[in-house]
């Protein structure tokens, strides 16, 4: 499970494999992938921050017509992501039962740990890509032909090198930081980690005080890259990864951004708090050896009044929200707000 970190063990730095698959699936297929209505299954896990972006992101975009989902079940094992969640245990469209099936068809014995997100090619049942630094961005600026009327921008050309900018210091100090503090196994190694998110977090917080989004008046990649670290925050990363110095819920402009961003349609409703808890408690057994996954917190906060409209902003710019959640894609109530 190198890229959950669990490779970190032993007194070594927590390190990040590189994303191995990185073929692209672009509007001119010059990768050998073109973008097809159809042709291909996005596979996540709803507890992973990562794919959890691709999962909103199609959400805003209105690709769920044309790239279907498999949710993971979120306690994976040593064979890999299950699909334990399906009829069978098996993935419906792709008729496998582990992730890693669809890795061994694209490279016989690839050594690398089987991630999510990743982007499967149906008719071959091959893995085309599981670079998730990359598939959101595609999904933005690649897949447009077959976006919804009214889908936002979500990297808009004029402001890349700002969400760039971004993106790049919250990947660094927030979404892995969290991560090579959970994972660290050297005190001072954790305490510069867990030092560093919440200086982020803290000129994140002073940006976010006086304007509604991360970068212009609009919701963008860099806000949902945020996003699913910062809804992890409290039920994960405080205690689980020792980011104890306060919990999002303490801070006042940070808890409202996000309980706004929650309650987007596209955000919140993509959120499933119990596949968080599960995966992270159950999963990375070296930090929590017993596997018991806490009660709390409570989740009620999430729903309550959050006052960033006063601040402006047009979430979906010249857009429109998406519509409700397909049926058979609804998160179940144990991992909702109440
Ligand atoms: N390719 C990324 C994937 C993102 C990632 O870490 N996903 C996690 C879940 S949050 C995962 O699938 N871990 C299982 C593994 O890498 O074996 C990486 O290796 O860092």
């Amino acid at each position: 499970m190198g890229g959950d970190g669990n490779s970190a063990y032993g007194h070594r730095a927590f390190t990040r494999s590189r994303s191995h698959f990185g073929d692209r699936i672009t509007a001119d297929g010059r990768d050998g992938w073109s973008v097809e209505a159809g042709r291909y299954r996005l596979v996540v896990s709803r507890a992973c921050p990562w794919a959890s972006r691709a999962v909103i992101s199609r959400r805003l975009l209105g690709l769920e017509d044309a790239l279907s989902l498999a949710v993971a079940d979120p306690v994976q094992d040593d064979r890999s992501w299950r699909f334990t969640l399906d009829p069978d245990g098996r993935d419906p469209v792709l008729g496998i039962r582990f992730l890693s099936e669809a890795y061994d068809r694209r490279e016989t014995g690839y050594p690398g740990g089987v991630s999510v997100p990743a982007i499967v090619d149906v008719p071959s049942g091959r893995l085309v890509t599981n670079d998730y630094q990359r598939i959101t961005l595609d999904l933005a600026t690649e897949w447009t032909a077959l976006h919804r009327p009214g889908a936002p921008d979500l990297y808009p050309a004029a402001r890349r090198a700002e969400i760039d900018e971004v993106m790049a210091e919250v990947y660094e100090d927030v979404n892995n930081g969290v991560y090579r503090a959970g994972f660290a196994t050297r005190q001072r190694e954790y305490e510069e980690a867990c030092a560093a998110v919440f200086r982020r977090l803290e000129v994140i917080g002073e940006r976010l005080a006086e304007q509604r989004y991360l970068v212009g008046d609009t919701l963008t990649e860099a806000d949902i890259r945020l996003f699913t670290t910062l809804v992890r925050f409290d039920a994960v990363y405080h205690g689980h990864f020792k980011c104890n110095r306060w919990k999002l819920a303490e801070h006042p402009v940070l808890w409202a951004y996000a309980r706004d961003l929650f309650q987007t349609p596209g955000f919140g409703d993509t959120v499933d708090f119990d596949h968080i808890k599960r995966h992270y408690y159950q999963v990375h057994t070296g930090i929590n050896p017993t596997g018991i996954v806490p009660l709390g917190p409570d989740l009620g906060g999430w729903l309550t009044e959050h006052h960033r409209a006063e601040l402006g902003g047009r979430p979906f710019g010249d857009g429109t929200p998406p519509g409700p959640v397909p049926p058979g894609e609804r998160v179940a109530p144990r991992g909702r707000p109440a």
